[in-house]
């Protein structure tokens, strides 16, 4: 499993006095407090300070920091040798000041030694006049190793911090966690197309049929019916009725939908929301580009310096070495986007986010319902616009180039392979922009997964490029084959699960499926022989790919899958490929359907999935793809109705796309979209897509609320829950898709 962790400077840990007589806190104990001398009575000891002039004064600890520093952590207060009880609840309460006001501190409980995971954060901003905070949170672990710490860095100017009556309060009842959900009725909080299926879901204890009225703008009544009673929903635990609302065909902004006393969010019903939205989700990818400053006239509140280049304090992507004993060479991977909320470039998610990209341009061009002037030149305002090539290839450009230079030259061992990835030694905290990242880069070692991703994304550009640069188009269908040949040479070099620090592992144990996306992307390029054979032969050409938790960047015999069906060719067979994706569409509608919450998406023992907001996503797709091979009206409906669920109509009656809906997701777990951290920081931009509900929690500050979580309610939306509220390129891109999709249907 992978560590995210909040890296405090080792230094800090390290200025920690040694203490005797801990006060120890046996659990289920008496309150007990676990600071030593929080009131600055008489000394300041057993505090540490680091890069800061501290001193008592008025009976508290104030502290002089310096300006000129980048991180939090670079100027703070703390102490060391605090004991926690796994299980048991603390309140963490203090009172602080700062002058100027409109200061941030880093107030946290964590591991004072190395990963120094945070078990409590906060950020509040200071004002002149004394503040008084407090925080209840339960311990994740045990530990002697515990630090309360005030970060007072990061800031251009010199200011003053103070500091009182700083309290960790042990065996303190537990602060039960209760989501705001708003109104019972839940609706998709954007928008219905006026010709499209309209339902919506009722958190009731009512088990008889209810009446429930639509209302437009103005109140008035349009149309009315009766609820159907669909009992406790599995997926959130809840008893809830369903809503049809489809036969109204009316259009306009404001409606609400009203039952049992509930009045819905309001909502369009209007097709200029997914138009929107098609722009945003793939506008999101200029914000990721690493390598490039991004242009604040062209996303205003947006603009930053260049990730990632040689310029201090970053090591930059220009001349990067391999993890020691891995290779013996550097190369210049500059460009490409940031994988996620991390400063991290991985070539196996990379892949498929490229691939889905491009796929919804692919669409644009071969589907009934497709427009390719929608993500056309000068319609996304990147640097390229105005260059006459749609703006999606553009954009999925900046990736392809980095993905090309992630491979191995020719004459080095293991030439044509990819590297895996490339990401920080260590684990950087939040917030860091891109480039104030002073962590050396490394590369990965080369693997089989990585090597085809390439191979598959690679070959898909070269039929996607060719009108627009030929000799673009060349290079990649060259490199798709020479990374082809190298992994036939290397079937089983396998990305090492342990691989997690400083980035995730992306790890996959079986690449059965990556070799035949490869094979089929080569073939529906070139249309050799070679690429047909091994697509024929492939164990998972007559496999059922479309599971219920989805593909993945992991599972992507779907991505092979839905292009032989979808990209003209002349494979044998190609009738049966076609019709073995609207058999996996049918399964997915049959789930839809018998879904209150109507999403196809029903993952076994109701464990949803990390990233679980693109796969119900990333199911609509196989729908829609099922309604461009069959044109049947079922499927359009049923992947449009697969929309609701993101947009709001799910047990936390949340939009899980930011700027999209009443109540959205929007303090994403990010390293440079930090809001909720730094008040000076954007939140992530309009069609940020929010991972989604993650059964497994594996990050603590979703673990210190959400234990015990059912299915939908595995979810915060604050941007310490790494598990469950990142934003990320492979999951943005099934919503690109979808959103085009959408709007291409009104
Ligand atoms: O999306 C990835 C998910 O499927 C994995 O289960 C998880 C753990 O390996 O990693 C997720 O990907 C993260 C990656 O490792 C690092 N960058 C952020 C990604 C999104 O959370």
């Amino acid at each position: 499993m992978k560590r995210r962790t909040t890296a405090l400077l080792t230094l800090t840990a390290l200025l920690g006095t040694a203490l005797t007589a801990l006060p120890v806190q046996q659990a289920g104990a008496e309150e007990a407090e676990q600071v030593r001398n929080g009131t600055f009575d008489t000394t300041s000891d057993p505090w540490w300070t680091s890069n800061v002039t501290a001193g008592l004064s008025d009976g508290r600890l104030c502290a002089d920091v310096p300006g000129g520093t980048t991180n939090r952590w670079d100027s703070a207060i703390g102490q060391n040798d605090i004991t926690l009880v796994k299980g048991e609840t603390y309140r963490f309460s203090f009172h602080a000041a700062g002058v100027p006001e409109g200061h941030v501190v880093r107030a946290i409980v964590g591991l004072a030694v190395s990963p120094y995971d945070t078990w409590q954060e906060a950020s509040p901003v200071l004002t002149e006049a004394d503040g008084s905070y407090s925080y209840t949170f339960t311990a994740p672990v045990d530990t002697t190793q515990g630090q309360v710490a005030f970060q007072v860095g990061g800031s251009t100017d010199a200011w003053r911090f103070c500091v009182d009556d700083v309290s960790l309060l042990g065996g303190v009842p537990p602060e039960v966690y209760e989501p705001d959900t708003g109104p019972r009725v839940r609706v998709n909080q954007v928008a219905y197309l006026p010709a499209g299926p309209k339902n919506a879901t009722l958190v009731t204890d009512a088990t008889d049929r209810l009446p429930w009225q639509l209302r437009d703008a103005k109140g008035a009544t349009v149309a009315r019916g009766l609820t159907v009673p669909r009992g406790v929903d599995a997926s959130s635990g809840q008893n809830v009725h369903s809503i049809d609302f489809g036969s109204y065909r009316g259009h306009g902004t404001g409606y609400t939908l009203v039952a049992d006393g509930g009045t819905s969010h309001p909502f369009d019903i209007d097709a200029a929301a997914y138009r929107r939205l098609r722009l945003d989700s793939v506008k999101y990818y200029y914000t990721q580009r690493s390598g490039i400053a991004i242009r604040d006239d062209l996303r205003p509140g947006y603009g930053r310096a260049a990730g990632h280049l040689d310029v201090a304090p970053n090591q930059g992507d220009a001349h990067v070495p391999c993890q020691p004993g891995v290779c013996d060479y550097t190369l210049d991977v500059t460009g490409g986007w940031y994988d996620a909320g991390d400063h991290g470039k991985y070539v196996v998610n990379g892949g498929i986010a490229t691939w889905e990209l491009l796929s919804t341009y692919e669409r644009s061009l071969l589907a009934r319902t497709g427009h390719p002037a929608a993500l056309g030149d000068g319609t996304l305002a990147l640097p390229e616009s105005g260059n006459k090539v749609p703006d999606v290839l553009d954009e999925a450009r900046w990736e392809l180039e980095f993905l090309l230079r992630m491979q191995v030259p020719a004459g080095q061992p293991l030439a044509g392979m990819a590297h895996h990835k490339v990401h920080d030694e260590q684990w950087t905290g939040l917030p860091l922009l891109p480039s104030q990242d002073p962590q050396k880069r490394e590369l990965h070692p080369p693997t089989t997964a990585a090597t085809l991703n390439l191979a598959a994304t690679a070959a898909q550009a070269a039929r996607l490029y060719r009108p627009y640069d030929k000799a673009f188009a060349a290079r990649a269908l060259t490199a798709a084959r020479t990374a082809w040949q190298a992994a036939l040479a290397h079937p089983d070099l396998l990305a090492d699960p342990n691989d997690g620090t400083g980035g995730g592992a992306y790890d996959d144990a079986d690449v059965t499926d990556e070799f035949y996306w490869a094979a089929a992307e080569l073939y529906l390029t070139t249309g050799e022989r070679q690429f047909a054979d091994h697509v024929l032969a492939s164990p998972v050409h007559t496999a059922d790919v479309f599971g219920p938790t989805g593909f993945d960047w992991g599972r992507t015999a779907a991505a092979g899958r839905l292009d032989l069906a979808l990209v003209p060719s002349r494979l044998p067979g190609r009738d049966q490929v076609r019709r073995s994706v609207v058999r996996g569409a049918d399964a997915y509608l049959a789930t839809l359907t018998a879904h209150p919450y109507g999403m196809p998406y029903a993952p076994a023992g109701n464990r949803y999935d990390w990233g679980s907001s693109h796969q119900v996503l990333n199911n609509a797709v196989v729908i829609a793809s099922a309604y461009d091979i069959t044109g049947a009206h079922k499927y359009r409906d049923g992947a449009l109705q697969s929309m609701d669920y993101v947009l709001g109509r799910n047990a936390l009656n949340i939009s899980y796309v930011t700027g999209y809906g009443e109540v959205s997701s929007h303090n994403q777990h990010s390293r440079w979209y930090a809001h909720e951290l730094d008040p000076t920081l954007p939140n992530p931009p309009s069609g940020t897509l929010a991972g989604g509900p993650n059964s497994s929690i594996q990050d603590p500050y979703a673990q210190s609320k959400l234990t015990g979580c059912v299915g939908q309610f595995c979810y915060i939306d604050d941007i310490q829950s790494w598990s469950t509220n990142e934003t990320a390129i492979n999951w943005n891109a099934a919503l690109a898709r979808m959103a085009s999709f959408a709007a291409d249907q009104g």
